[in-house]
């Protein structure tokens, strides 16, 4: 029998090369972009598998079409699952992405024009946190808060100071460049003196959140939301968590609020990073994911980089390049040359451009599933550092870059598949 792939290269070589071509690149590089992972196989096998076929528009049980004998039970596992891992009353598996996730969080909660309150995007919040380019601040009206530009963190007083004044309809905690553990129950405590519900976004952290090593926003917010595919480790795709009350509309305004039908091998694939990340390995991943990142925020900090907050508490670093005068564009792209993948970024208060920012954001969860410890993040700091030091000299960049394979040779991007203990 041909594997799935076998009948790939046969039916379309042309594709299957390029797959081949990209497989090649994610092992043969550091790849630090702090959002991105690599799954298991079991989670590849289903993102892969026959429920591609199926439409199931609806939720378990009160669907649309017929044929739902296993859709159903599929994504009653993945639901009982997310309420488990994260300790929640309700979850909805559907959402197609983080964005989608969170339009459905905040219509779930308030009506369009209602006032939505998020970090600013330059500062590190994301694009739906009410962003002028996004839907979310042309559905909403959006005002922004942002980190103090001292010390690179949030700053509760001024988060409290602006939430009384513009009494917001939601406050949205969570961020996508933030290198520091945020304190939800703060955040929390605002939204309930000013009247507000409590909307927190963990795309970045949610892995950290299910190991345990960072404050889990659960108790102390209306929704959250997540993407499933950074620390989580599972495929492409979205998730809501919401206390019971707020169910019902949650639910709505997923389906038929905001989509069709759901993508059910993409359910499927969540399920099985689900039960990966109920496990004691998991708990041990998202250990090492951040002392990894210490490591690696330490040796910087020893090779002159000055680091926005000072170091990290999670997965991520953001580097301020502003004492090297590289810009982050420039240092992002020789970088990749010398196969570390990376991304510009802006830090707070940046006077340079979106386009072409003052920082570099890197993080820890891609290199950690390959099994790097504190010494390999080191040398990736000293690789950093050598290409800062050789940015505009080809040879050198392509010198490191065979370092960097070196490296990448002895810890091979792994087939793990880990079987949680109870179902061996
Ligand atoms: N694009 C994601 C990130 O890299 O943080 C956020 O959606």
């Amino acid at each position: 029998m041909t594997t799935a792939l076998e009948a790939l290269e046969h039916y379309d070589p042309e594709i299957y090369e390029l797959i081949r071509q990209e497989k090649a690149r994610q092992s043969g590089a550091i790849r630090l972009i702090p959002s991105e992972n690599y799954v298991s196989r079991a989670v590849m096998a289903a993102t892969g598998s026959v429920l591609t076929n199926k439409y199931a528009e609806g939720y378990p049980h009160k669907r649309y079409y017929e044929g739902q004998e296993v859709t159903d039970l599929i994504e009653d596992l993945a639901r009982e699952r997310a309420k488990k891992v994260f300790k929640a009353d309700h979850a909805n598996v559907q959402p197609y992405s983080g964005s989608v996730a969170n339009l459905g969080a905040y219509l779930g909660l308030a009506q369009p024009g209602d006032t939505i309150c998020g970090l600013l995007l330059t500062d590190g919040g994301h694009l739906t946190h009410g962003w002028k380019m996004s839907f979310t601040s042309k559905t909403f009206n959006s005002i922004q808060y942002r980190l103090d530009p001292k010390t690179g963190r949030f700053d509760m007083d001024h988060i409290r100071e602006t939430a009384k004044e513009v009494k917001p309809k939601i406050i949205i905690s969570g961020a996508t460049a933030y290198p520091r553990e945020i304190d939800f129950k703060a955040f929390g405590e605002i939204a309930k003196e000013v009247g507000a519900y409590h909307v927190s976004d963990i795309a970045h952290i949610a892995g950290l959140v299910v190991g345990g090593v960072h404050q889990s926003p659960v108790p102390f917010a209306d929704v959250v939301s997540t993407t499933t595919h950074k620390t989580l480790r599972g495929p492409r795709g979205g998730l809501l968590l919401c206390k019971e009350e707020h169910a019902k509309n949650v639910d709505r305004a997923v389906f038929p609020g905001l989509q069709g039908g759901p993508h059910m091998h993409t359910i499927t694939a969540i399920a099985v990073a689900l039960a990966e990340a109920d496990t004691p390995e998991f708990g041990n991943y998202a250990q090492q994911i951040v002392k990894n990142a210490r490591a690696m925020a330490e040796k910087l900090l020893e090779l002159g980089f000055e680091l926005v907050s000072g170091g990290t508490d999670n997965h991520l670093i953001l580097i301020d390049l502003r004492n090297k005068d590289i810009p982050g564009r420039k240092l992002a792209k020789a970088l990749n040359k010398a196969r570390i993948v990376s991304n510009c970024n802006t830090i707070p208060d940046d006077p340079a451009p979106p386009f072409n920012p003052s920082g570099l954001r890197i993080g820890t969860p891609s290199i950690t599933t390959r099994g790097m410890k504190e010494e390999q993040a080191k040398q990736v700091a000293e690789f950093i550092n050598k290409v800062v030091e050789n940015v505009d000299n080809e040879d050198m960049l392509e010198k490191i870059g065979q370092e960097v394979l070196m490296l990448c040779s002895h810890f091979p991007v792994p087939d793990h598949f880990i079987v949680p203990e109870n179902q061996k």
